[in-house]
């Protein structure tokens, strides 16, 4: 598929910031502003950040965990959406963010993911659905799952997603945003180091599985992931931005802090549409995918 040379692109400039984690909370907020305002200044409308974006990852072993309550934020007044919405209104863009959000009945949060326009409203709040539990990522130690299904956003006149890290292995969730026409799906992402397996190296895994989830649904793929060491846990960066037909864009360095802004051609998830995959789908034989357990679990 490919449009004809005269068409004009339709064009959406969108940013991610790659970041450690600082300690010190101020130095941390101060190198997230730096980052959206380098990715702003380039002339990204709306600038990504990845998985709980202001604190450390705190469900990577069990001492972490029980001491994640001091994270937890209230929505829509918690402090990292201050942050986002003090960003999107100095520099008139959609600023992205991710936070542990407290539930009404005291319990384990949830893992959110949100997105400020620049009058301060609230485009996104969509809690992380999947959560995994396994060595360096103790995550159901923390969240409860998710139940706010695949909410869909206006922003920048885009039909954005916003899921949350693990969200991102599961073709069934790229699906259900792409029979929605989703055109951009973000996610923020904490992911490096297998405990239990070192040296095995999940980044190309990682990569090829959610760009494959991209092209399979006609949608670009936006994932900003934590960098660098935080205690035995070593995130490996590599954000990327992914394109309808699934090729990476741009990719972040493994070692280091990045910005990175792409232009998205929205034209291209029609294009990709028009190849006729999520036409041509046989839903009636699709009951086994809403099985609980399968035979190979
Ligand atoms: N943020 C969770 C990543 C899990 C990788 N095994």
């Amino acid at each position: 598929p490919g449009r004809g040379d005269q068409a004009a692109p339709n064009l959406l400039r969108v940013g991610l910031v790659q970041m450690r984690w600082r300690e010190d909370e101020r130095a941390h907020d101060e190198a997230l502003r730096q980052g959206v305002r380098l990715a702003a200044a380039q002339g990204a409308r709306i600038v990504c950040l990845p998985e709980l974006t202001r604190s450390r990852y705190f469900a990577a072993d069990e001492k972490l965990a029980a001491e994640a309550d001091r994270y937890l934020e209230d929505l829509p007044d918690g402090p990292t959406t201050r942050l986002a919405a003090e960003l999107a209104a100095e520099l008139g863009i959609a600023v992205h963010a991710s936070l542990y959000e407290r539930a009404a009945d005291g319990g384990l949060g949830y893992n959110t993911a949100v997105c400020v326009a620049p009058d301060g409203a609230l485009l996104a709040r969509t809690r992380k659905l999947h959560i995994p539990r396994f060595p360096g990522y103790h995550e159901d130690l923390c969240f409860r799952p998710g139940d706010t299904g695949f909410p869909v956003a206006a922003v920048a006149g885009a039909r954005f997603g916003f899921p949350t890290c693990w969200d991102e292995w599961f073709p069934e969730l790229a699906r259900a945003y792409g029979l929605q026409g989703t055109q951009v799906l973000v996610h923020p992402t904490a992911i490096g180091s297998e405990a239990d397996l070192p040296g095995f190296d999940t980044q190309p895994l990682w990569e090829h599985t959610i760009s494959a989830n991209g092209l399979a649904n006609a949608m670009f793929m936006v994932v900003p992931n934590r960098v660098g060491r935080e205690g035995d846990s070593d995130f490996y960066g590599c954000s990327f931005v992914s394109d309808p037909y699934g090729r990476v864009l741009l990719r972040a360095p493994r070692d280091r802090e990045a910005v990175l802004v792409a232009d998205l051609d929205l034209d291209q998830c029609r294009d990709m549409a028009e190849f006729g995959l999520l036409r041509t789908r046989r839903p009636e034989l699709y009951g086994p995918l809403t099985e609980p357990v399968g035979s190979a679990c």
